[in-house]
């Protein structure tokens, strides 16, 4: 998915970072079980890794503050997905391979853990940033994950329940929201982080932009692959059931188009960047490979 030797020797480390500060931080017996359960459960580490290897692609990452920031990042994703899989939302039974949180915890301290997550990012952001971008950090990941971003989004899907949406534009709305903006969270917060000039934020934004799209319509469509043998009749179900899906929007052919031109501008947005910046995008360039398997 990512380059290879960023993978290696990043993921590790970023892992171990998660482990160790749950486990030395937490006081509270249940609520850091609960906590570290869902953290701890693996993940792809996308939103995360995505950070750190734009923080790479212009100077040394700096341990201390960058592992931090991305972890940050991936308690704000966990704890969105432990409160997506409630009764009261999706009720979800599994989530990274084992039991959701509240099936495990109870639906208390599922809530609670998301709480503490939550919380949590802003504590380490907030303790490990430089101290005169700190403020603008913690804001941005605020913008990104809160009324103004994720949970926008969340709401948005809440209300549409049962309703199809119909417009593309309204579904790539709403996918910049709820999906997109915490997947755009890493790069501005890495500009910030960085001090980029006006372009190349706007650069990596459009980057993180198209990402975050390409992200969507390939969950919509492999979640897909898993529904039903004949994938046509897999995007008529979606289409009958007036899910807002790109599929369903687009069809089949469509949607893997729609996806291909996302991670065309993306890798276009990430190569003008490298050109401007004069900066290597690799790592960065590595993380289109894992739409690959719906763009053959
Ligand atoms: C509850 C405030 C609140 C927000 C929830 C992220 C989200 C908003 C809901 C998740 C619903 C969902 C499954 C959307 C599909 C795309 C998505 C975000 C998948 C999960 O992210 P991955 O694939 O997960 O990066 P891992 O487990 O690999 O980290």
């Amino acid at each position: 998915m990512v380059s290879v030797a960023f993978d290696q020797e990043w993921r590790p480390r970023l892992n171990a970072y998660l482990a160790k500060r749950l486990t030395t931080e937490l006081t509270q017996p249940e609520l850091a079980a609960s906590m570290k359960y869902s953290v701890l459960a693996g993940g792809k580490r996308l939103r995360p890794l995505l950070y750190l290897a734009t923080v790479q692609a212009f100077e040394p990452i700096e341990a201390d503050c960058d592992l931090a920031v991305a972890g940050a990042i991936e308690l704000i994703h966990t704890y969105s997905l432990i409160h997506d899989d409630l009764p009261a939302m999706d009720n979800d039974d599994y989530r990274r391979g084992q039991l959701t949180n509240h099936k495990k915890f109870g639906e208390a301290m599922a809530i609670l853990a998301g709480d503490g997550l939550l919380t949590l990012a802003f504590q380490w952001v907030g303790n490990a940033a430089p101290a005169t971008l700190a403020g603008a950090m913690c804001a941005q990941l605020a913008l990104a994950s809160g009324p103004t971003g994720m949970v926008a989004g969340q709401a948005i899907d809440i209300s549409a329940t049962g309703t199809t949406l119909g417009a593309l534009d309204a579904v790539k709305q709403l996918d910049a929201l709820k999906t997109g903006a915490l997947l755009t969270a890493p790069f501005t917060l890495a500009a910030t982080r960085l001090g980029l000039d006006d372009q190349q934020t706007e650069l990596l934004r459009d980057f993180g932009g198209h990402f975050g799209l390409a992200f969507q319509i390939f969950d919509d469509l492999q979640d897909l692959n898993g529904d039903a043998q004949h994938l046509g009749k897999a995007v008529h179900k979606d289409v009958a059931a007036g899910k807002n899906t790109y599929p369903s929007l687009l069809g089949l052919t469509g949607a893997r188009n729609a996806l291909t031109q996302e991670v065309t501008q993306a890798r276009q947005a990430a190569v003008q960047l490298a050109t401007v910046a004069h900066v290597e995008v690799t790592a960065l360039l590595g993380f289109l490979n894992y739409f690959d398997e719906e763009m053959k």
